[in-house]
């Protein structure tokens, strides 16, 4: 699929250990994807992440899911699944190999890959074959047990605008914040616990849709 800046603006990550169980993770994922997420992220990883073949059967379920409500589908870190599930798009971080290798065998995927500072920026500035990267954390994140320091809306801001490529926020995004961050040179934000831990995950993703339609130009 070809990239497109807009789906960065409301930009959903889970995976099964983000959440009680497995019927719980496809309850929360159901109703981001009924209520306007732009692009989800499969992302199974960290203590309790699925491997294997229940990994596999979990996210041929997810390719179903958001092809029903036409969303596109980025795997986290994990080439041969995307390729296997025919997801859109591929995300790698820091710590996944070398960048050019990813890139390369992502073939016709989309990618995007996570940076933290201006020095990881500019270690892949010059690469093709990118189309866009992932900011964080911005904030103290709990999601992410080997999470980087926070930068917070400044060291967001000093990357997105050196970014030749578009660029979302990740990590600690709140309600509270979210309007802080989305007032940055970002296309959008990425989030885990501002959905998953929604008791009202509709009406969450409905003030998440005010804020990005008044950054629209
Ligand atoms: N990468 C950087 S922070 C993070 C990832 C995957 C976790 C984001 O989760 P949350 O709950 O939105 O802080
Ligand atoms: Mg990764």
């Amino acid at each position: 699929m070809i990239f497109d800046a807009h789906m960065l603006a409301r930009y959903f990550v889970l995976g099964t250990q983000d959440v009680r169980d497995e019927a719980k993770f496809f309850e929360v994922l159901t109703a981001a994807l009924q209520s306007g997420i732009t692009l989800f992220q499969y992302r199974e990883k960290g203590p309790g992440a699925l491997i294997g073949t229940d990994k596999l059967r979990v996210a041929q379920k997810v390719r179903a899911l958001t092809h029903q409500y036409h969303v596109p589908l980025v795997i986290d870190d994990d080439i041969t699944l995307a390729h296997a599930v025919q997801a859109d798009g591929v995300h790698f971080g820091q710590g996944d190999g070398a960048p050019e290798k990813n890139i390369q065998q992502a073939g016709a995927l989309f990618v995007g890959v996570s940076v933290s500072t201006p020095q990881e920026y500019a270690r892949i500035a010059d690469l093709s074959g990118i189309d866009h990267i992932g900011i964080g954390p911005v904030y103290l994140t709990h999601s992410k047990a080997d999470a980087k320091p926070a930068i917070g809306t400044a060291g967001l801001q000093a990357i997105a605008e050196m970014s030749r490529w578009p660029s979302v926020a990740i990590g600690g995004i709140t309600l509270e914040n979210l309007a802080a961050v989305l007032n940055t040179d970002v296309a959008g934000a990425a989030v885990i616990s501002m959905i998953s831990q929604s008791d009202d995950i509709a009406q969450t993703l409905q003030f998440w849709q005010t804020l990005s339609t008044k950054k629209e130009p």
